[in-house]
C-alpha cells in the first residue's frame, strides 16, 4: 500500500442520482475523450485496469429501482445506496490487488461507495489498527445527515453516513458497515466556503479538521497542507477525494453548485501533488465535472474538463518523477 503502486484501477461512474441536474452523468467519458486515460498510459507509466469504455458505468447503473421515493428525505436513496454499494465492492477488489484507484465521477455521493472501499481495504491490510485518512477538497462539506440536509441530495451528506454520523437501514445503505467506516478524527477539510449551519454545528461538536478558504488566504495553500498531513500524521494511508467545485467558478465553471472565491488551479493542482508526493495515497476521486453545464460560453466545459484532467494528473504524477530520480541514483556505474 505505502509504496508506488504502477498500476490503477479505474472506475467510471458517470452517476447524478445524488443530486437534481442532469449532465454529471456524461463526465467520465469528457475525461477520457481530453486524453486523460493516455496520458496515465502514455506519459505517465501507469498499467490501466478497469472498464473504461464509454458504456462502463451501466455496470453500476443498471437495473435502477423504477419508484424509489424519498426516505427520511433523501431523494433517489434506493438508486444512490445500490450504485454506491457496487462501486464499493470494486474499490475493494482493485485496492486488494495493490492498485491505487481513480474513480471518475458522477456527483459526489459516490465517495459513499470509494471510500467504504478503501477503508475496507485498508483496514484488512493492516488488521484494523490503522484508520485510513480522507482529505476531502470540496467547497461544500457534505456532511448533512438526512436529518439536517435542506435539500434532500444525497451528494450532500456521503460524509456523515461513512463516519457513522447517520445510520443507514435495509435498502438504504444497510450494506455500509463498520469496516468500511471513517474515522471523523482523520478526516479534513480543504477549501470549505459554502457550509450549511447544520454542518457548522456536527463540524463543530466533533473538532472535525477543516481548512476553509479563509485559512487559505491566511496561511498559503503550502502551510495549510503541511498541517493537513500533520494532522493525519504519517504513513497513514490517504484517499483524496476532489470535488471540482472546490476550485473558483473561474477554472471550473461548469459544475452543478459553484461558489465563488474557491481555489486557483494551480493550488488544486498544489493539494494533488502533495498528497501524492507522501507516497501514502490509495484512492483518488475526481466529482462533480458537469460539461453540460457550461453557462455563458462554450470554453467553459471544455476548461472544466481541461482542469479535471489537470487535477487528476498531477495526483498521480508527482511521484513519478521521484521514482525517476531514485533511478538515476541508482543507475549502475
Ligand atoms: N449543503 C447543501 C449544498 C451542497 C452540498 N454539496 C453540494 N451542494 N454540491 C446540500 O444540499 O446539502
Ligand atoms: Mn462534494
Ligand atoms: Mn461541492
Amino acid at each position: 500500500f505505502l509504496t508506488t503502486p504502477s498500476d490503477l484501477g479505474i472506475i467510471a461512474v458517470g452517476f447524478s442520482g445524488g443530486q437534481g441536474k442532469a449532465g454529471v452523468d456524461t463526465a467520465p467519458t469528457a475525461l477520457i475523450e481530453a486524453g486523460l486515460l493516455t496520458q496515465l498510459s502514455d506519459d505517465l507509466g501507469y498499467t490501466l485496469h478497469g472498464d473504461v469504455s464509454p458504456t462502463a458505468s451501466t455496470v453500476y447503473t443498471a437495473n435502477l429501482p423504477a419508484h424509489d421515493p424519498p426516505v427520511r428525505g433523501m431523494k433517489n436513496p434506493r438508486a444512490v445506496s445500490s450504485v454506491t454499494r457496487r462501486i464499493a465492492e470494486q474499490a475493494y477488489a482493485h485496492a486488494r490487488e495493490g492498485r491505487l484507484v481513480l474513480t471518475l465521477g458522477g456527483d459526489h455521493s459516490i465517495a459513499i461507495g470509494t471510500v467504504a472501499g478503501s477503508a475496507k481495504a485498508v483496514r484488512e491490510r493492516f488488521g484494523g489498527g490503522k484508520d485510513m485518512a480522507v482529505i476531502w477538497v470540496d467547497a461544500h462539506a457534505d456532511i448533512n445527515t438526512p436529518e439536517t440536509s435542506g435539500s434532500g441530495n444525497v451528494h450532500g451528506m456521503p460524509v456523515s453516513f461513512l463516519s457513522g454520523l447517520a445510520k443507514g437501514e435495509g435498502e438504504v445503505f444497510g450494506w455500509l458497515g463498520e469496516e468500511e467506516r471513517i474515522s471523523l478524527r482523520k478526516l479534513v477539510y480543504i477549501g470549505l466556503r459554502d457550509v450549511d449551519v447544520g454542518e457548522k454545528r456536527i463540524l463543530r461538536e466533533n473538532g472535525v479538521k477543516a481548512f476553509s478558504m479563509f485559512d487559505i488566504d491566511r496561511y498559503g495553500i503550502g502551510r495549510v497542507m503541511e498541517m493537513a498531513l500533520a494532522h493525519i500524521g504519517n504513513d497513514t494511508p490517504i484517499h483524496l477525494s476532489f470535488d471540482v467545485d472546490a476550485l473558483d467558478p473561474m477554472w471550473a465553471p461548469s459544475t452543478g453548485t459553484p461558489v465563488r472565491g474557491g481555489l486557483t488551479l494551480r493550488e488544486g493542482d498544489f493539494i494533488c501533488e502533495y498528497v501524492h508526493q507522501t507516497g501514502s495515497l490509495v484512492a483518488v476521486d475526481l466529482v462533480e465535472v458537469n460539461p453540460s453545464l457550461a453557462a455563458d460560453n462554450d470554453l467553459a466545459a471544455h476548461e472544466t474538463v481541461r482542469a479535471g484532467c489537470s487535477l487528476i494528473r498531477d495526483s498521480l504524477t508527482y511521484e513519478r518523477r521521484v521514482v525517476e530520480r531514485v533511478h538515476k541514483y541508482h543507475w549502475p556505474a
